[in-house]
């Protein structure tokens, strides 16, 4: 069986577009991310999707298309007034400064955001635009992360890969992001998750709880009705690129002139984007600090630093170009001489050949950003020092401090300790051992391998775990044809996160008026319950005044509409409650802002209002505790929407269905909408009699029983409000013909 195609989308392609005179001209670029992928390419047939970097006049398009399809490259066309709010605006002065842990340098603005958002669809139609049945799509970075779940809504069914480059922020900073929900559901859209680090993996799981309230094991996440999983895969580089680049020319001559300008003297050397994240004013200060502690190093050692352009469109980065010039003339200015001065500040891009030239020379590299997701310089001069060894310092908050356990860990936030760090490397000859260590795992983790490991990753994600569920339109033609024709429809709809979304207090849940409006009018053209696992008192209350039927506790009563509540089955809660009570009191006690629900014949534990991680590890306890207490008794636990609940296993949703049915068993249309683990049970009992005349709907996602989903209680009610328009459409047609 031939792979299925690989599709690969990021913000930026690896292939610029320049405007000649007779034309465009496409020139790919180099970087760890083509090289990485170059070798997938050669096995597999692949297309890249991304954005050119500049706005492409309309007229221009199909010939910059083309030229780029030269280069297996689809471009998305951005338009001017998106870009800046999508690239400059929310991805790089909200998400970078944020998921690098510097909430002061964000600036959010909603305007922003919305164009990110259409940039983000703009990519989902263009991925879809190109993937057949069958093909994988690994999407890159925090510039693309609303794809995921776009491509899902647009009905996507392959496989669907994330890989963040850059750190994922503990749950407390992340927290301050404006669309936190939207942000993680986008991420949730994928099959598979890859991150730099375990690190990252257990802030994102944190931020899932905290902000959605979805809990996770070590390696995925556990959606209603399904998993997303999660992985560490530290990015590599391609150190044979490197050792060709040493034997090359361009590094040989650096390398020379390097060893001819600075005699005698030991060299260190930083190359880092000009990024406020990269900690290039402290390195500067540890540097500075050292030579005040030991003027005897002062003319034996030079520091090379190398900072690229970067961002010069924002102003903190333009700030930050001033801060970098201002500190290097302090410091040559306090240390230098007429001869010789202490910092060589280069403000440009270097070829990369050259690069390695310089990293040959140089026997410290110190690498000391702030927050650095991965951090390929790191890996690059361990490759090109090969067998000389070296000493690399190196920032303990760079996810590459996780892998190269031969690095001089430094917190870049401490002068004093880096500046120390670097009088140990240059004092002391480095240990072989140590630098051995590192470049075993540069020779093993290649930037191939890591991109294979990717795909293996995202390929084994079980596609059966993922239902087939399509989104819910009411105006597709099956659904139309289904709805129509029904005579005597029946309409089964659960309560809590289906008609209503979810409260801290479950007291608080009262019906909207338009949840009261919809189930009215709905009952007028058909026979409709709310099927809930609310007491009968409670239902009554709320919607006992419409001429709809309802169920309550999960079935143990019932009120047929217009009817009165009769009990279905004789249980007693009592002896439940007896059972189980003192234990649920024991975890009240224990779990702040929980709290019990006495029914009539089941008894509940409640822990939406308590803390979200320290209530999992009480729920675990608490089912341990459960499971030993009810062996034996005709009781079940139910594990669901942030509630423990026992009750008699006579009593369930699914044979209240069925008992509706029997009862009702003229209805040639069931529409049954829910969204928990309780509702499952309510769909599985729809018999295959109705395969073709029911529309189960599940709220929230996809799940593996119900044939349709929509995303939220508010699109579930236009959906049926939809639904009765289309009846009374039919009535009204018929009324004429009759
Ligand atoms: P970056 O923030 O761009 O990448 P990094 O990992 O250091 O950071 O990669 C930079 C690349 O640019 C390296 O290959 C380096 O050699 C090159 N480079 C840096 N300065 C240069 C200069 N002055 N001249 C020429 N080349 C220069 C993001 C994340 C990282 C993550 C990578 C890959 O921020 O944390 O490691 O993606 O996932």
């Amino acid at each position: 069986m031939p792979k299925a195609r690989l599709i690969v989308a990021s913000a930026r392609l690896p292939v610029t577009v320049t405007r000649k005179a007779d034309g465009w001209e496409a020139e790919p670029s180099t970087g760890g991310l083509v090289t990485a992928l170059a070798a997938v390419a050669e096995r597999r047939d692949f297309t890249w999707i991304g954005w050119p970097g500049t706005a492409i006049a309309e007229a221009e398009r199909d010939a910059v298309s083309a030229e780029l399809d030269k280069h297996g490259a689809v471009p998305v066309f951005v338009p001017k007034n998106d870009a800046d709010g999508f690239y400059l605006g929310f991805s790089n002065r909200v998400l970078w400064p944020l998921f690098h842990n510097l909430p002061d340098k964000v600036h959010f603005e909603p305007a922003g955001y919305r164009a990110y958002h259409r940039v983000n669809e703009a990519f989902a139609d263009a991925i879809l635009e190109h993937t057949r049945p069958g093909d994988v799509v690994w999407v890159h970075d925090y510039q693309l992360a609303l794809v995921p779940e776009l491509l899902r809504r647009r009905g996507f069914q392959g496989l669907v890969g994330f890989f963040l480059h850059i750190p994922f922020p503990s749950d407390e900073t992340y927290r301050q992001l404006p669309p936190r929900e939207e942000i993680l559901r986008g991420l949730l859209g994928s099959d598979f998750i890859g991150f730099h680090s375990y690190e990252y993996v257990s802030h994102f799981r944190a931020a899932c709880l905290r902000v959605l309230g979805l809990e996770s094991d070590v390696e995925s996440i556990r959606m209603p009705s399904r998993r997303v999983r999660l992985g560490a895969l530290p990015i590599g580089i391609d150190p044979q690129e490197i050792r060709d680049m040493a034997r090359g020319e361009d590094a040989k001559r650096e390398l020379e002139s390097l060893r001819e300008a600075y005699p005698g003297r030991k060299i260190v050397v930083g190359v880092d984007r000009l990024d406020y994240t990269k900690g290039i004013p402290k390195k500067l200060l540890a540097f500075e600090e050292f030579l005040r502690q030991h003027p005897k190093w002062r003319d034996q050692v030079v520091f090379i630093q190398i900072a690229a352009p970067s961002r010069t469109g924002v102003d903190e980065y333009r700030d930050l170009k001033r801060s970098v010039d201002e500190l290097v003339g302090r410091i040559n200015g306090r240390y230098g001489t007429s001869s010789s001065m202490p910092i060589v500040y280069v403000n440009q891009a270097v070829p990369r050949s050259r690069l390695v030239g310089l990293f040959e020379a140089a026997e410290v590299a110190l690498v000391t950003p702030l927050r650095d997701g991965m951090n390929l310089v790191a890996l690059e001069y361990v490759a090109a020092r090969g067998d000389r060894g070296g000493t690399l310092i190196l920032s303990e908050f760079a996810g590459a401090a996780h892998c190269l356990p031969g690095a001089r860990l430094v917190s870049p936030h401490s002068v004093g300790e880096v500046a120390d760090a670097l009088f140990d490397a240059l004092s002391q000859p480095p240990e072989p051992g140590a630098f051995a260590h590192m470049q075993r795992f540069v020779e093993e983790n290649t930037s191939m391998a890591w991109a294979q490991r990717f795909l293996n990753e995202l390929e084994g994600a079980a596609s059966d775990q993922r239902p087939s569920s399509e989104l819910l339109r009411m105006d597709a033609p099956d659904v139309q044809r289904m709805v129509r024709a029904a005579k005597r429809p029946l309409v089964l709809l659960d309560y809590d996160g289906t008609l209503r979304s979810y409260v801290v207090n479950p007291r608080d849940a009262v019906p909207s008026p338009r949840i009261l409006r919809v189930l009215g009018r709905l009952a007028e053209r058909a026979t409709v319950y709310v099927i809930s696992g609310r007491s009968q008192k409670v239902l009554d209350r709320w919607l006992g005044h419409l001429p709809i039927g309802l169920v309550a506790e999960h079935g143990l009563s019932m009120r047929l509409p217009g009817g009165d509540f009769e009990n279905r089955v004789r249980v007693s809660g009592k002896t439940l409650q007896e059972l189980v009570d003192p234990v649920f009191q024991n975890f009240v006690r224990r779990t702040p802002g929980s709290s019990v629900e006495y029914k009539e014949a089941a008894i509940a534990w409640h822990y939406r209002a308590a803390d979200p991680e320290f209530a999992s590890f009480q729920v675990r306890e608490l089912l341990t505790v459960l499971e030993d207490l009810l062996k034996r008794r005709p009781y079940t636990v139910l594990n669901g929407n942030r509630v423990i609940e026992v009750r008699h296993r006579n009593v369930t949703k699914g044979q209240a269905v069925t008992s509706l049915l029997e009862h009702h068993n003229r209805a040639d249309f069931v529409f049954c909408a829910g969204d928990d683990r309780t509702d499952e049970e309510m769909m599985e009992a729809i018999p295959g009699r109705f395969k073709n005349r029911s529309i189960s709907c599940w709220v929230g996602s996809r799940n593996i029983h119900a044939r349709y989903w929509v995303d939220s209680n508010l699109t579930l009610l236009d959906a049926l409000e939809r639904m009765y328009g289309l009846w009374d459409e039919t009535k009204r047609a018929h009324g004429r013909a009759e």
